[in-house]
């Protein structure tokens, strides 16, 4: 039974026990429609106490059973039913109430939580609105202030957040069942939400602020715009007319295809890791030794001290291990006033910096991050070798390189992966886990369990130039060149991409990461016979004339006091290199072939066996390139058809 009813004297307790996270499928809506109907034909209940089994309180909808017809009873009804029982409802919230969950709990007369709990209406994160009353009730009992920030952001609020605000009645002190139960012994009658007035806007101006704030940010994204106006209809009109439009709006953004998108890239997130070689047991892990202290070793170090690792940062000499050290201790400073890192003084203490290898001799996984060069790495990967455990494992930050040939620098190569972590990395959420041939199960599954525990998405790739991202943008790069033989202009290409819905155009892209960098690359490829010989020429021209980008005031843009402005110099260039005449191409050209571009090499990397499927490439390109999310990613929308 998924929804169950024990008697304790004459208080109810009604509990939902649906794993993983007590979602409210069909089941547990028509267990809780039957719960209320026998509370309410019990003369001898006085009170309901609404738990949840297992680690969470109801998690939101079943988002499964969103691509499903309807079955009834509705959530709306359901909560519709709670509220009008004559008998006294206490919700007890432990772990986290979100979306329908927390509308379910904001049906109950009253509510109580364990201090660790959390709450929240992330729906617009799914490209949805809430749609069981959560605009229309969740005002009546905060100010509109929160309330726009909780239903257009998404984002949880904590427990002690939820009290101060008028949330929550009660934190339960001790057990949170006890609690509950004394409360409910004490609730003599239901206090209506729908029957309380609208709290209403307590600082006008910080609604407006959060509202355009949002909108901002939210890049293309409708629901929260939509998310906006929906609850200024909470706030304004009589509740049975804000709960029909409520729902009417809900059930038409379930359908649209932001939401499908949405829902796919939660979906596929979640399936990275699901891979045969995870089911070995991982290797221990507690210390985690870093090579090089620049930007990203820094901050894989400080993301590890962040996740309760004891971390050790080598570097050539004391001057660059105490620099290194530092950038640690300022990241984890920022980090900790930002409310990211709550045991400050525990990261700082678990930080040593050494600059000989044999302070790694007890680490557990050593994960270097020095220069992208493969002689350099190999002298490395070659010292980890004979000052490291045998069972350590050995992994590289490398973003490009063969893995292979690194891991063959070891006696045993089934201790080598690959890590590459997207810069900031304590920041990032992407991890790609690169596997090369010899890898063996247990590096895998404990690089999967690694991942997790850093709070990463990770997603395996095989081992080739760039992995899958990098592959992915080097034919974006290609493309958009192509663009400009053909007629277009670095800032028309850019315009476009912005407009779909990319962060930043893939010129002011590379202007911010250096021209020089690719440049480096493109010659070692050419020497190499991996590249056309012709591929690129403008970039190499404007390298050559020492435009590497922002840093040199000028790249594919001239900056002037730091803003980009087109140039004349690119714009030479380019009509050089073109020759011949210039197509016209509008936005909506130079999108699709740039798209078409993505999608061609996604399906190459499938096929080569470097991804494993399309849904890890879309997980890829909106967690690590800035692919909008709401596409659902290059497959998912080269798939419906977008
Ligand atoms: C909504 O409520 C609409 C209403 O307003 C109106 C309705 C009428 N449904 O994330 P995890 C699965 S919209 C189905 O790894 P964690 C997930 O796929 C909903 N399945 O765990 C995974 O399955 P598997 C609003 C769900 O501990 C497993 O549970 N709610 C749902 O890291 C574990 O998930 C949300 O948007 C779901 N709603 O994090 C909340 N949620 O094991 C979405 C999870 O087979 N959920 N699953 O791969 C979350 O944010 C996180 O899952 C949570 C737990 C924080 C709860």
């Amino acid at each position: 039974m998924t929804v169950t009813l024990q008697r304790h004297g004459a208080i109810a307790v009604v509990t939902i026990d649906n794993p993983p996270v007590n979602a409210v499928a069909h089941a547990v809506r028509q267990g809780l429609m039957d719960a209320v109907a026998q509370t309410e034909n019990a003369a001898d209940i006085r009170a309901v106490v609404l738990a949840c089994a297992g680690r969470t309180f109801v998690a939101g909808a079943d988002v499964k059973e969103f691509d499903m017809p309807p079955v009834d009873p509705n959530l709306p009804d359901v909560i519709a039913a709670i509220e009008a029982a004559e008998t006294p409802w206490v919700a007890a919230v432990h772990g986290t109430a979100l979306g329908g969950g927390l509308e379910i709990a904001m049906g109950c007369h009253y509510r109580i939580a364990d201090p660790k709990a959390r709450m929240g209406l992330p729906e617009v994160t799914l490209g949805l609105v809430p749609g069981a009353g959560g605009t229309v009730r969740l005002p009546r009992l905060v100010s509109a202030d929160l309330a726009v920030a909780m239903v257009a952001g998404g984002k949880p609020i904590s427990a002690q957040v939820a009290l101060e605000a008028g949330l929550l009645d009660a934190l339960a002190e001790g057990d949170l069942r006890d609690a509950a139960l004394a409360f409910a012994a004490s609730c003599s009658a239901p206090r209506r939400t729908l029957g309380l007035p609208v709290v209403g806007k307590t600082d006008p101006e910080a609604f407006d602020k959060t509202a355009s704030d949002l909108r901002r940010k939210a890049r293309g994204q409708r629901s929260v715009s939509v998310a906006i106006e929906t609850l200024e209809r909470g706030l304004t009109l009589p509740s049975a007319d804000a709960l029909a439009e409520e729902r009417a709006t809900f059930l038409s953004l379930k359908a649209s295809d932001q939401a499908r998108g949405l829902r796919h890239i939660f979906f596929a997130e979640r399936a990275t890791l699901a891979d045969p070689r995870c089911k070995a047991e991982p290797r221990a892990l507690t210390h985690i030794g870093v090579v090089g202290g620049g930007t990203m070793g820094a901050g894989i170090a400080s993301l590890c001290l962040m996740r309760g690792f004891a971390v050790t940062l080598i570097e050539r000499d004391d001057a660059s291990a105490e620099a290194g050290a530092e950038r640690v201790r300022t990241t984890l400073q920022g980090s900790a006033k930002r409310g990211l890192l709550h045991d400050h003084a525990g990261a700082l203490a678990r930080l040593q910096s050494a600059t000989t290898y044999d302070a790694l001799a007890e680490a557990d996984l050593v994960i270097e991050a020095v220069f992208e060069d493969m002689s350099v790495k190999k002298n490395v990967f070659a010292a980890l070798d004979a000052a490291t455990r045998p069972d350590a494992i050995l992994a590289t930050n490398t973003s490009y390189l063969d893995v292979n040939e690194i891991a063959a620098c070891l006696k045993d190569p089934s201790r080598a992966i690959g890590l590459h972590f997207f810069s900031p990395a304590h920041i990032m959420k992407l991890l790609e886990i690169v596997l090369p041939d010899r890898v063996a199960d247990d590096v895998v599954a404990t690089a999967a369990r690694l991942s997790k525990s850093l709070g990463k998405i990770g997603v395996f790739s095989g081992v080739c130039d760039g992995f899958i991202g990098n592959r992915i943008m080097s034919s974006y790069r290609s493309e958009a060149d192509r663009l400009l033989l053909d007629g277009a202009f670095p800032s028309e290409v850019d315009a476009a991409m912005r407009d779909f819905g990319f962060p930043m155009g893939i010129f002011e892209m590379q202007d911010l990461a250096g021209l020089d960098i690719a440049w480096a690359m493109r010659k070692r490829r050419r020497a190499e016979g991996k590249l056309a010989g012709n591929d690129s020429r403008i970039s190499d021209r404007l390298c050559e004339a020492g435009r590497f980008g922002r840093k040199t005031g000028g790249g594919w843009y001239d900056y002037v006091d730091g803003r980009a402005q087109p140039s004349e110099h690119v714009s030479k260039v380019i009509d050089e290199e073109r020759g011949g005449e210039a197509m016209m191409l509008t936005q909506d050209d130079i999108i699709s072939r740039i798209l078409v571009a993505l999608r061609n090499e996604a399906e190459a990397l499938i096929e080569e066996g470097i991804a494993r499927s399309a849904n890890d490439i879309d997980v890829v390109m909106v967690n690590g390139y800035g692919f909008p999310r709401w596409t659902g990613g290059p497959m998912f929308s080269a798939r419906r058809g977008s």
